[in-house]
């Protein structure tokens, strides 16, 4: 959308490590181990601070076929692509550890625009 060029979707495998953190995190969101994180699920787990708004912006971001779930391999697939997307395992993980406790979702700068969640300038 617009006139700004939208970088390529580059995918980078991740470390079997940053693979394990990512499995946790999923599991995590995925009370009930359906393979899906359900929006309630997410406004869920993050009830105590933000609530609706990181669990909005992370749906807007990683449910890429906007079918209000979260499938296991979009989740996956959203990690490789910031990986793809210059980003550092570290800041991954960073990332990762916020999500697991609670805090809110902050997203990453510069990934392929289909992946920027809403427009935030
Ligand atoms: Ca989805």
């Amino acid at each position: 959308m617009g006139g700004k060029k939208s970088k390529p979707v580059n995918r980078e495998e991740l470390s079997p490590e940053l693979q394990q953190m990512v499995d946790d995190v999923f599991k995590i969101f995925d009370k009930d181990g359906s393979k899906t994180i359900e929006k309630d699920e997410a406004v869920k787990h993050w009830s105590k601070n933000f609530g609706k708004i990181s669990a909005n912006e992370f749906f807007n971001t990683v449910d890429y076929n906007h079918d209000g779930q979260i499938q296991y391999h979009e989740f996956v697939d959203f990690w490789k692509i910031v990986k793809g997307s210059g980003h550092s395992e570290e800041e991954i993980q960073e990332e990762l550890e916020r999500i697991k406790n609670g805090e809110s979702w902050i997203g990453f700068d510069d990934l392929p625009a289909q992946y920027m969640g809403k427009d935030k300038r």
